[in-house]
């Protein structure tokens, strides 16, 4: 399971009740752009195993903003990074999560969308966002984006919202998930937004492919592989653009840096947003290049709306899934590091302050779905 450290109120004994044979963390406390020290790394590394656990990935080592637009102190960082990895691998984290989304990280608009059982789940709708985008930060030209219904839909869903709910739709789209290492006011966002102008997905794309290329040799060098998260949702928001959403994006990642180290985090809730997405096709096809796997699910709604279901059901097929990914797994001999991502907030944890996403019930619960569906499916196939 994830854990964000000595402030999640999910604790290490927690996840280890859950059955978990290591966590994937990071050191939240670093200034993004950084270095990691050595010490600190070894000390996070020192309590994880002191729970019995292993820490052998990462999530995420961020990487600076002035990186994925190449500009400003973008050499300072890159070279920053190089040494993190370094101090990563000289400690035995073999594993570095890392994402290519501008300025945000995940983005949902509704943190506590009640199910008929009464618990809660994660949501994105996309007219939300547009009553966002359009009437509170008004971004400039933002109206071309959008066809004259969308702006009707936003236009109506904005004058219909309570104060409260608009309070929370800004933070929970610029305040920062948890994970995502840094947030935003109205303003100040606005003003990062500009610094966008200039970085279309083209270019966006090149950036990509040079920092891999400055960053990739020193993880070959210190054994450490990096994997890539897809971005959440696959698709471009608030006129930023997206560089690693489909099948087509790995694949020009993939040949323009054929370095072993330029690896892939294969996150199903993310990928399977998108029904051209062909998720056990993917997993096939890049299977080489997955280090990492989050299994989680989704519901697609209509108008490109989406909602966190159960981990076993949803647009993603998991019994394929898992299948393709076990057989991964044996023709290269490795056991991937997967965690469940993500759950509902359920039973006591309703009456609890969670991270959105990581309460404790809901991930277990997925998790021993999960669990049972791989060792159902691990065991028909050596049949
Ligand atoms: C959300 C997570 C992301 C992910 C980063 C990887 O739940 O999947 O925050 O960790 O995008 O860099």
């Amino acid at each position: 399971m994830r854990w964000f450290g000595p402030a999640d109120p999910v604790s290490l004994a927690d996840i280890a009740q859950a059955g978990c044979s290591g966590v994937v963390t990071a050191l939240h406390h670093i200034p993004n752009g950084e270095v990691w020290p050595l010490e600190e790394i070894l000390k996070r590394k020192n309590e994880v195993q002191a729970a019995d656990m292993a820490w052998d990935v990462v999530e995420s080592v961020p990487v600076h903003d002035d990186i994925k637009i190449r500009r400003g102190n973008y050499r300072r960082y890159i070279e920053n990074y190089r040494q993190t990895l370094r101090n990563l691998g000289q400690c035995g984290v073999t594993t570095v999560t890392y994402n290519f989304m501008p300025l945000l990280d995940w983005t949902r608009t509704r943190l506590d969308h009640t199910l008929p059982n009464g618990s809660k789940a994660l949501y994105f709708e996309q007219t939300a966002l547009a009553a966002f985008d359009l009437f509170m930060l008004k971004r400039e030209n933002a109206e071309n984006e959008y066809t004259a219904s969308d702006i009707t839909a936003a236009a109506q869903r904005f004058s219909n919202m309570p104060e409260a709910e608009k309070a929370q739709l800004e933070r929970n789209i610029l305040a920062g998930l948890p994970g995502s290492e840094e947030g935003f006011g109205l303003e100040d966002f606005r003003e990062k937004l500009n610094n966008y102008r200039d970085t279309n997905a083209d270019a966006l794309r090149d950036n990509l492919i040079f920092f891999l290329e400055n960053v990739l040799p020193a993880a070959e060098e210190a054994g450490v592989k990096m994997v890539i998260h897809p971005d959440d949702p696959p698709f471009p928001i608030l006129g930023l653009p997206r560089v690693v959403s489909t099948a087509g994006d790995l694949d020009r990642m993939f040949s323009a840096v054929s370095s072993s180290a330029n690896g892939l985090c294969f996150c199903t809730g993310s990928f399977a947003v998108r029904p051209d997405n062909d998720l056990p096709g993917m997993v096939r096809r890049f299977g080489d290049r997955i280090h990492f796997v989050h299994l989680r699910n989704v519901e697609r709604l209509s108008g490109g709306d989406f909602m966190e279901s159960n981990h076993l059901e949803g647009a993603a097929d998991m019994y394929e899934v898992v299948k393709a990914l076990l057989e991964v797994m044996r023709q290269r001999g490795v056991s991937l590091p997967m965690r469940p991502d993500h759950g509902h907030q359920m039973l006591d944890d309703l009456k609890k302050k969670t991270n959105p996403g990581y309460s404790a019930i809901g991930r277990l619960k997925g998790l021993a779905e999960l669990r049972g569906l791989e060792m159902g499916i691990a065991r028909s196939l050596n049949a």
